[in-house]
């Protein structure tokens, strides 16, 4: 199954998506997810003058040695470009195996082992009547478990309040949020990290005065705490049972998780910036995670992120795999079909895409009451329509930045 062609297609219906498309000599395609958000053309540089004159003539079915060939052999390994690229290659891989061989990939990665992927949506609000109509409105949706993201008074623009994103481009306003903002420059957000773990815990206790004891609520700090503030936060939600607080201080230190660890007994999610194993390590042979946050699109593909949630699987850490609009359908397939073969299946992250961008990719997957399935059409199940993608060029979009209120940029 030598490969004939590698295509890299930039589309921006809702947003802008980077996709590697594999055409095998027979006439098989598959697609791959490479969008890095707001570093799209990076990667589009990457895989137009690095990889993809590397693949014509090569064994589509070698899955493993192309992965190991495109990453050693790069002499520079990891960061997120890199990770991206061979991510796309590794999943238009395996959506070409899984058509070769008539089956979803799920089978192809051991069969299911459930019948559906719980999933969690982004409830969000700049006050508390926002954010419990925007609960209510998941709940209707048939969502089973939400991401609570809440204004702080004070804070002008923060992190996950979906309304304060007016327009994502074309005047379609969007309940889940998109951060990045079209623009040739990122928007400035402003950030008090005090007055956010004075506000956060009452949020929680009115979601949970509202909707009870049962319902699992996570929250995204997105990298904002010191470690200690966050193994503070961590103890003060304490009595609310949160399934998860996520990217509770910035990822690079990871010692801090010991510190948080010490304090708090508040689940941790972290790594949707992670790119390799190696960035997972530790954290999770030390216990100091109890999900793995990786996505498919930033970890190297389907093959790189099995083995480190395989090695996760020994320290009973489960998935959480980011799935956020900046994951495209095709990345989104990749990480149904691995969570529903897996073990050590934790939860979904479910943001809605575009009604373009569900033009542009075709897709199978299922969503019933709270679960989600990558569906049963050989391979990933994600088509692309070349001729609807082409209507939307790409545009420059930045994801916001943070100012504290004496100037300092802080992380966002
Ligand atoms: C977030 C993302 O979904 C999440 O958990 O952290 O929205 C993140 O901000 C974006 O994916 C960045 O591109
Ligand atoms: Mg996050």
């Amino acid at each position: 199954m030598r490969i004939d062609k590698a295509e890299v297609i930039v589309t921006s219906p809702d947003r802008n998506f980077v996709t590697l498309k594999i055409t095998t000599e027979d006439g098989i395609t598959g697609l791959g997810d490479a969008t890095l958000n707001g570093r799209e053309l990076a990667v589009v540089a990457y895989l137009s003058e690095h990889v993809a004159p590397l693949l014509i003539g090569a064994d589509a079915s070698r899955i493993e040695d192309t992965w190991q060939f495109l990453y050693r052999g790069a002499y520079w390994r990891r960061g997120p470009v890199t990770m991206a690229s061979i991510a796309a290659v590794d999943m238009a891989l395996w959506d070409i195996k899984g058509k070769a061989a008539g089956m979803p990939v799920y089978q192809l990665l051991g069969g299911a082992s459930r019948k559906g992927l719980l999933a969690y949506g982004h409830a969000s609000g700049k006050d508390i009547p926002e954010l419990f109509d925007s609960v209510n409105q998941h709940l209707d949706e048939g969502f089973r478990a939400v991401r609570i993201q809440s204004g702080v008074p004070g804070l002008h623009a923060i992190y996950g309040i979906a309304s304060q994103s007016d327009d994502v481009g074309g005047g379609e306003s969007r309940y889940d949020h998109e951060p990045a903002r079209r623009g040739s420059k990122p928007v400035e957000e402003d950030w008090d990290t005090e007055s956010y773990l004075r506000y956060i815990p009452t949020v929680f206790e009115a979601v949970r005065n509202e909707f009870g004891p049962a319902l699992p609520l996570l929250h995204d700090g997105h990298h904002r705490m010191t470690p200690i503030q966050a193994a503070q936060l961590g103890k003060s939600l304490e009595p609310y049972h949160l399934f998860w607080l996520e990217d509770c201080t910035p990822a690079e230190n990871q010692e801090a998780l010991r510190l948080v660890r010490q304090h708090t007994t508040t689940p941790l999610a972290i790594g949707e910036v992670f790119n390799t194993i190696w960035d997972f390590k530790d954290l999770i042979r030390e216990q100091l995670i109890d999900y793995v946050r990786g996505a498919v699109t930033h970890m190297g593909g389907i093959t790189a992120l099995k083995k480190t949630l395989d090695y996760a699987a020994m320290y009973q850490v489960s998935s959480g795999m980011h799935g956020p609009t900046d994951v495209s359908p095709v990345g989104m397939a990749a990480a149904l079909h691995l969570g529903l073969a897996i073990h050590n299946f934790g939860i979904q992250e479910y943001m809605t895409h575009g009604s373009r961008t569900n033009q542009v990719f075709e897709q199978s997957f299922a969503w019933n009451e709270g679960l989600l399935h990558p569906g049963n059409k050989p391979g990933l199940g994600v088509e692309l329509n070349v001729d609807e993608a082409g209507k939307y060029p790409y545009e420059r979009a930045y994801l916001p930045y943070n100012r504290l209120a004496d100037g300092t940029v802080h992380d966002w």
